[in-house]
């Protein structure tokens, strides 16, 4: 998919009896910060957190560098201060109205003006507005007494004496903080099975004063809505104002969009106090973006469908998860998100699902999505727990959907809003053992918060797209049910998560032939060059306490090995640091490998329907991305660093792709499109030994129709008869590889069926390779040539930020010539002093 819609600048201008624009003033800079006693205090910046102008002041190490998450947990148990003087801007008198506002605190405070206390916050979610018009003085005094967020939730959690809400710590080999759940903060901050413990304190965004006369507008949002009666678009333009007067104000309002040179006026009538005008503007000749989630039945499968259907046409999500992408958000740039942004789009995603234990991300976020053509999945901030539903927690969810639900939907890139993750699941599975009898009082409160109140609001404040209340769900089928379905995993209706780190993960018919795959993956151990920045020598081997204590996932760096030998011999290199290197390649290596096939089987679902299950329209992989450089699920590293999977998924997630698979002896190949058209094109299927280059025997089928937006059969023939056919062949001793190629230069990746693992592989011969780095332009080439097959191969130039056009390929042709894009500048002389070449042969 292109852009996802067109994004239109619309300017509103004030109403005819406006005297005057409102007074802001952004009180973002310099602060102080003491500690609870006041032994610790130092300048802090603001939007920030404790732990970073703890950093930027040098009173601490880097606090993700080796143990420090643990060492450093003094700070989130301590209860800080921020606060500054600053002189009032403009002169007070002249203003009816004044407010400090908060875009984000974070999270329990007393928020304090000139020793008299406006307010307390407990919700990093939501906007705080306090009136100061009869406080504020001409120099001024403001404080932010934050309690711990630790503390709070613990005390929270004493409180509530109707029942518990589990779970109540998260497993010990987190290291995290007990009872996230009572508190409306980042629920990763507490720790997560990727992640450490930083439960942060701060204002981690923008605090201004605002003064203004008669009114102020609060929010303003434009949604477009196809009115199919009068086959006419128009824009539903939505403006929320506090107004001051005592009478309400007349007026008129002018909605221009000079590029639709479409102008609409519009007398209106504000009454006293907070209200909303929505104003109708019609729209001639443009088309805007749509999005339905289509649940209907499928002929010859029991259930429903669930897709999207984008502008009308069903469109196939490719994806993956999207989770904080850092501990400390001020340290999330602008540049930060752009660049894993567009790493998604580059690895040809057109979806990211933002998960539910993180944050509500930045506008900038959307803002980038709605340009580069990333749909969003947006969850509510929930994830696998339960939560609690009293007068109080309603109150501030229900402020903090509204607000998310207002700032938010005007992004055309967000095609779903989703209540929770995990959380139908985690009842409907009871993972926290609740006895029998009491788990009606959890079903109730499931429903009170994610129904009653925040689709309730969704439905109220944005009706131009679908929601579901969890993921994952089964849609309708769990409304149905009363919102919670006995299998929320059921492969016939909605969206399925997938984990299995004890099957062999090359073998298809492990998988779910769901309707949808939400979330499925597999861990590996991010680059050295990423771990080295974090850890000293003795952390350099895979069971150093290091490498067991930046694991969070019980038994995670077990179950990598044993995923990695199923298929691999596995590293025996006497030197420790080699050793641990050679690790790390292979969990890249074989993370890349499963989810490739993982993935190619979701897609090659999507046209079909084998015993009931099929219909798959959508796979979106855990994780895209890292908190911190630890072992994780993710394809992108801290940082930034593709591993070996995010290269893999550029080609599994290709517009045009071949996949094969084997079905009782039989290969089959697909051909899966997500173009629009149909498109003739010749199949070429070579089989290699692996022991030669030049290829044993080559196949030009020609006249293979690539389906728009299918995945149908193209080519089937049984192992043995291939295996005669290329003379000299065993599955040992051959692999598979085949691409489509089409006239006016349309061609697909080139993908591979391997018939063997590789510890049982025969032929592979140490390859010499060699590579010669040149500049052009902004970009460098490498060009590699190689005296035998080698597979994986893998160009790592270290901390040197950037990406290459292709990584970890089978190499079966002499010459290979691979891009370098930089993302910063660099020279050909510092690529080849850090190119490191690996291949699977030069693991030992
Ligand atoms: C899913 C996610 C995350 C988790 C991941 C890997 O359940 O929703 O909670 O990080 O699995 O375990």
């Amino acid at each position: 998919m292109g852009p996802a819609a067109l994004v239109l600048p619309v300017l509103l201008l004030p109403l005819a009896v406006a005297a005057g624009g409102p007074e802001v003033r952004s009180l973002r800079g310099s602060w102080q910060l003491r500690s609870g006693n006041g032994s610790v205090s130092l300048r802090a910046e603001v939007p920030g957190c404790v732990h970073t102008a703890l950093l930027c002041r040098g009173l601490i190490q880097d606090p993700y560098y080796r143990f420090n998450d643990v060492t450093y947990r003094w700070i989130s148990l301590d209860n800080w201060t921020y606060s500054r003087t600053f002189k009032t801007p403009f002169d007070v008198r002249k203003w009816q109205k004044v407010n400090l506002v908060f875009e984000g605190v974070d999270t329990v405070a007393q928020i304090l003006l000139n020793n008299v206390t406006l307010g307390r916050t407990d919700n990093m979610f939501n906007r705080y507005s306090f009136d100061i018009t009869s406080v504020i003085q001409e120099v001024n005094f403001v404080e932010v007494r934050f309690l711990s967020a630790v503390s709070y939730a613990a005390e929270q959690s004493r409180c509530h004496k109707a029942h518990s809400i589990p779970p109540a710590c998260p497993p010990p080999v987190q290291k995290g903080e007990c009872h996230v759940n009572f508190i409306r903060k980042e629920q990763c901050s507490f720790s997560w099975d990727w992640g450490p413990s930083f439960p942060t304190q701060g204002i981690w965004k923008d605090v201004r004063i605002e003064a203004y006369n008669h009114y102020h507008l609060i929010y303003f949002s434009v949604t477009p809505f196809f009115a199919k009666s009068a086959q006419q678009w128009y824009l539903e333009v939505e403006s929320i104002f506090d107004v001051v007067s005592s009478k309400p104000i007349a007026g008129l309002v002018t909605v221009n969009i000079p590029k639709l040179q479409t102008q609409q006026t519009f007398s209106v009538k504000l009454q006293p106090g907070e209200g909303s005008i929505v104003l109708l503007v019609n729209i001639n000749k443009v088309y805007f973006r749509t999005v339905e989630l289509v649940q209907e039945p499928i002929p010859g499968s029991p259930g429903l469908s669930f897709y999207f259907r984008i502008n009308g046409r069903p469109i196939f999500i490719k994806g993956s998860n999207w989770i904080p992408a850092d501990s400390f958000q001020d340290r999330v740039t602008y540049d930060t998100l752009r660049l894993l942004l567009k790493s998604a789009a580059d690895a040809n995603m057109n979806a990211l699902r933002v998960w539910g234990g993180g944050v509500y991300e930045q506008d900038e976020f959307y803002d980038i999505c709605d340009e580069i053509g990333i749909m969003i999945w947006q969850d509510f901030m929930f994830a696998c727990a339960l939560y609690p539903t009293n007068q109080n927690y309603l109150e501030s969810v229900r402020a903090e959907v509204s607000h998310q639900v207002r700032r938010l939907k005007s992004h055309p890139s967000i095609i779903l809003w989703s209540g929770n993750n995990e959380n139908e699941a985690a009842i409907a599975s009871n993972w926290f053992s609740i006895p029998s009898p009491d788990i009606g009082v959890y079903i109730k409160d499931y429903v009170t918060l994610y129904v009653k109140n925040i689709r309730e609001i969704v439905l109220s404040e944005d009706k131009s797209r679908p929601f579901v209340a969890s993921s994952p769900t089964n849609g309708l089928e769990s409304v149905k049910e009363g919102w919670l379905s006995q299998n929320p995993y059921d492969t016939h209706y909605g969206d399925t998560h997938f984990y299995d780190y004890s099957s062999d993960c090359w073998n298809w018919t492990v998988y779910p032939k769901t309707r949808f795959a939400s979330e499925y993956g597999f861990q590996s151990w991010p680059s050295f060059s990423t771990i080295e920045k974090v850890s000293s020598p003795e952390d350099w081997s895979y069971t150093s306490n290091f490498s067991l204590h930046r694991q969070h996932h019980d038994g995670g760096n077990i179950q990598m090995l044993q995923e990695i030998g199923r298929h691999f011999k596995l590293p025996q290199n006497p030197d420790p640091v080699k050793k641990f290197k050679d690790m790390i390649y292979l969990t890249q290596v074989m993370q890349a490998q499963c989810i490739k096939t993982e993935t190619e089987f979701y897609r090659f679902s999507q046209s079909e329907i084998i015993n009931g299950e099929g219909h798959t329209m959508g796979a979106l992989y855990w994780q895209l991305n890292d908190i911190w450089q630890a072992p994780s699920w993710a394809s992108l590293e801290y940082g930034g660093k593709w591993k070996l999977l995010h290269y893999f998924a550029q080609n599994f997630f290709a517009p045009l792709l071949p996949v094969a698979y084997e079905d009782k002896g039989v290969l089959h190949i697909y051909g899966i499109s997500d173009l629009h058209e149909d498109h003739k094109l010749t199949l070429r299927v070579l089989v290699h030994a692996w022991s030669s280059l030049e290829p044993v025997c080559t196949l030009d089928e020609e006249g293979v129709i690539a389906k728009a937006q299918s995945a149908v059969p193209i080519y089937k023939e049984s192992i043995s008869d291939l295996l005669e056919r290329c003379r000299n062949c065993t599955r040992k001793s051959c692999v598979i590889t085949f691409s489509l190629v089409g006239e006016d230069g349309l061609q697909s990746p080139t993908n591979h069926y391997f018939l063997s693992s590789f510890k049982d592989a025969v032929g592979l011969e140490k390859t010499q390779l060699s590579v010669s780095v040149s500049q052009q332009d902004d970009t460098y080439i490498f060009v590699l040539q190689t005296t035998a097959i080698a597979p994986f191969v893998t160009l790592d130039v270290g901390s040197i930020k950037g990406r290459f056009s292709d990584n970890g390929f089978l190499m079966t042709e002499k010459k290979k010539v691979i891009v370098f894009y930089p993302w910063e500048p660099t020279s050909v002389e510092e690529l080849e002093s850090s190119l490191i070449l690996t291949s699977l042969l030069d693991i030992v």
